[in-house]
């Protein structure tokens, strides 16, 4: 059975993770499938970034160790802004060690990544253990997880039966997985006969409306080409949408955040047949 045509909200209804249930909630009330990623470095762009976007998006996404001027603050601000703003929060940690080290790290170090990220994401390098130690932690407080099943880089290793090893690592594991960093749909991928599919959800790097890539390996495609063509769920745009960190400018940051949402919008009606 194929997830593609079917609603945010027939899936939030009958998805059985909490974490996936919120992210599918919040793309159906607030009609955005755009994911933010805020890729600055100080804490004051960061939290004006996100407060620009928020009334456009169902997720921000952080890399909260780029951040220099990173306190406890920071923390408080940017839940202050996720109910403010009604989104969810994807840490996009890159977890790659073994089940006790990745546990630490989710859990403690300065940044206590587990305490307010709602999603974050774990390369399936390490095998199934890296699952269990993150969901040591991030179960009990009805967090989801994503595995990196693919890149959006040129020349990324994670293809062929990498990525078909994934899906099968996150079926075993979904009380905890929730999807895919994905550049496609992963239905039906490495399913044994018989086998049931889960309900995996599909985010997306790597789009952009105005070029192709950054000259670093980064490689973009539009929202209609992830969400249509490729049957993605949610498309996730970082320098597309606050441009040069250096000169953010509130009505140009918060212009194309609705664009991008109302592009991701009206790919996902295509998609759906309204
Ligand atoms: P950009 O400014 O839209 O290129 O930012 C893309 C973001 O998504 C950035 O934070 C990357 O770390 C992240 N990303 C990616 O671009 N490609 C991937 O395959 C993965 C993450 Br996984």
């Amino acid at each position: 059975m194929s997830f593609y045509t079917k609603t945010y909200a027939q899936r939030a209804e009958a998805h059985p993770s909490p974490a996936a249930k919120q992210l599918l909630e919040t793309i159906e009330r607030k009609k955005s499938n755009l994911c933010v990623s805020v890729d600055v470095t100080r804490k004051a762009d960061f939290l004006a970034v996100i407060d620009f976007v928020g009334p456009f998006v169902c997720l921000v996404k952080t890399h909260i160790d780029i951040i220099e001027d990173f306190d406890h603050d920071l923390v408080e601000q940017l839940q202050v802004l996720s109910k403010k703003h009604d989104f969810l929060i994807f840490e996009d940690r890159k977890f790659a060690d073994i089940g006790n080290t990745v546990s630490l790290q989710y859990s403690s170090g300065v940044h206590k990544i587990a305490s307010w990220s709602h999603i974050t994401n774990a390369h399936p390098v390490p095998g199934p253990s890296v699952i269990t130690g993150l969901a040591s932690v991030g179960k009990p407080l009805g967090r989801g997880l994503l595995l990196l099943a693919e890149m959006s880089t040129k020349g990324s290793l994670a293809v062929g039966s990498y990525t078909e090893e994934a899906v099968k690592m996150a079926r075993a594991n979904k009380d905890f997985v929730i999807g895919f960093i994905a550049q496609r749909r992963m239905d039906g991928v490495g399913l044994a006969d018989g086998e049931e599919d889960a309900d995996f959800l599909i985010l997306t790097p790597g789009v952009g409306l105005d070029t192709k890539g950054d000259g670093m390996g980064q490689q973009y495609r539009t929202p209609r080409q992830v969400i249509v063509e490729s049957g993605c769920d949610v498309i996730i745009v970082g320098r597309g949408i606050y441009g040069n960190p250096k000169a953010l400018d509130r009505d140009s940051v918060r212009s194309q955040a609705e664009r991008y949402m109302k592009e991701g919008w009206n790919a996902y009606l295509e998609r759906i047949g309204k």
